[in-house]
């Protein structure tokens, strides 16, 4: 044991009458919902990278946080992943998620960072075997070197390309070898700051392919594990091509990807391309495409990515509610890509954050789950559409409808359509009695 969490017992579930600091009242890992744990459902992950790689830095002003791993040692990174499994024991939450750069520091060749990540994937390895905690993602970063700051896959630079292609074959075969339940593309630097100086149909062209080889190669190493792609409209870059889900999905559709990439989808993303967090749910699932979550908010405000706990039960009661209905998580999971505050330096602070967000997300999808199993919306919902089960209604949507044939009936039977009540506010009161 490293000292950082000095004696701090397991966090465990005590209930809602508990008013101890380091505890759940609401995430019972062993609490049945239908056929499932409540951990089954959730599938909670740790992002490896907020926690224990960020120095707290902000625009204006550097580290704030004082870690005795923040060096660049291989021996500095053992510490760091013995602290990072120290963390996951003390919470019990199944998952975890890394990129390449949080596990181990960066050599001067490539061949010398892929040695040095195969040594630490060993050293995580053995730390999964003896906590239980899995993977429910690799990912490589693509964005924070200079290398990188005109892009990874849509560099005008081939050079850059290929230096990606290798750091995501590295990568891939990591995640491979740990078992894990997916891997993640989130393409901060794939897009563009001005078009003065870009090509953007060429750059989506050698998007598609490097996407397509990412696909090709999961198949021949036989990762049996969903490929997400994580979108977002902007920041770092001004312009990114993974807007949002439906930008991707017509990304994903033009280089007849969709069947085999996914979304994941995070609270703050949505957010910044101007949606909800539950449309870019709704709309996932309607596409098809939906993955798995990055379960961060933002501060409603300030509009950046602010990579917050979630602590809004209202938000996430919704976006469980479209999870569920979709089917719930298949391979994904709800990570935490969530930062403290960078005021927040105590070690145990890890602690709360991560145990408020799981006693939200506990509370919102035990309201979710009651909302589903009662057709509290599900209900009104199909009555809203009742009248498309009539034959000639369905008609309309059959293949051999026309506009003239449809207007002819207009005019034979002498529709004139009554307007009904939408019932916003009752059915915002609905969930509210739910939440
Ligand atoms: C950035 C972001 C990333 C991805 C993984 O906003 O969300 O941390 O989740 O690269
Ligand atoms: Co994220």
């Amino acid at each position: 044991m490293t000292p950082f969490f000095a004696d701090i017992e397991p966090i465990t579930y005590q209930g809602t009458d508990s008013n101890a600091e380091l505890a759940y009242r609401h995430y019972n890992p062993t609490e049945m919902l239908g056929d499932k744990t409540m951990a089954e459902h959730l599938r909670f992950a740790v992002c490896y990278w907020h926690n224990f790689v960020w120095p707290g830095n902000d625009p204006f002003g550097g580290q704030t946080f004082e870690r005795p791993w923040f060096d660049d040692t291989m021996a500095a990174a053992k510490l760091k992943a013995d602290v990072a499994f120290e963390m996951f024991a003390l919470l019990q939450q199944p998952f975890f998620c890394f990129h390449d750069f949080d596990v181990r520091p960066e050599a001067d060749t490539l061949a010398a960072s892929n040695a040095r990540l195969d040594e630490m994937v060993d050293y995580l390895l053995a730390k999964m075997e003896t906590t239980g905690t899995r993977l429910l993602w690799g990912t490589a970063n693509l964005f924070s070197h200079r290398r990188y700051m005109s892009g990874a896959a849509t560099n005008p630079d081939p050079e850059v390309f290929a230096y990606a292609a290798a750091t995501v074959k590295q990568c891939l075969d990591a995640t491979h070898r740990m078992g894990g339940a997916n891997y993640v593309l989130w393409g901060g630097r794939e897009g563009y700051e001005t078009l003065l100086n870009t090509d953007l149909k060429r750059e989506l062209e050698q998007y598609g392919r490097f996407l397509s080889m990412v696909v090709d190669y999961k198949h021949k190493i036989g990762f049996e594990g969903t490929i997400l792609i994580e979108p977002k409209p902007q920041e770092p870059t001004k312009h990114q091509y993974d807007f949002d889900t439906a930008t991707v999905y017509g990304f994903l559709k033009k280089f007849d990807l969709e069947q085999e990439v996914k979304v994941n989808i995070e609270t703050g993303h949505a957010v910044l391309a101007g949606h909800s967090f539950e449309h870019e749910l709704a709309t996932a699932n309607a596409l098809g495409i939906f993955g798995s979550i990055d379960a961060n908010r933002n501060d409603y405000q300030s509009g950046w990515d602010t990579d917050q706990f979630p602590n809004n039960v209202p938000e996430m009661t919704l976006a469980y509610y479209h999870i569920l209905a979709g089917g719930g998580f298949g391979n994904g999971g709800t990570n935490f890509d969530t930062k403290i505050r960078r005021q927040s330096l105590e070690p145990d602070d890890l602690l709360s954050g991560h145990i408020g967000a799981m006693d939200t997300c506990a509370r919102a999808f035990k309201n979710a789950w009651q909302m589903q199993a009662e057709g509290a919306l599900a209900t009104p919902l199909a009555e809203r559409y009742a009248a498309w089960d009539q034959p000639w209604a369905q008609a309309m949507l059959s293949e051999n409808a026309s506009l003239e044939a449809i207007a002819a009936e207009v005019e034979r039977k002498g529709i004139d359509p009554t307007p009904r009540s939408g019932r916003q506010e009752q059915l915002e009161n609905v969930v509210n009695r739910y939440c």
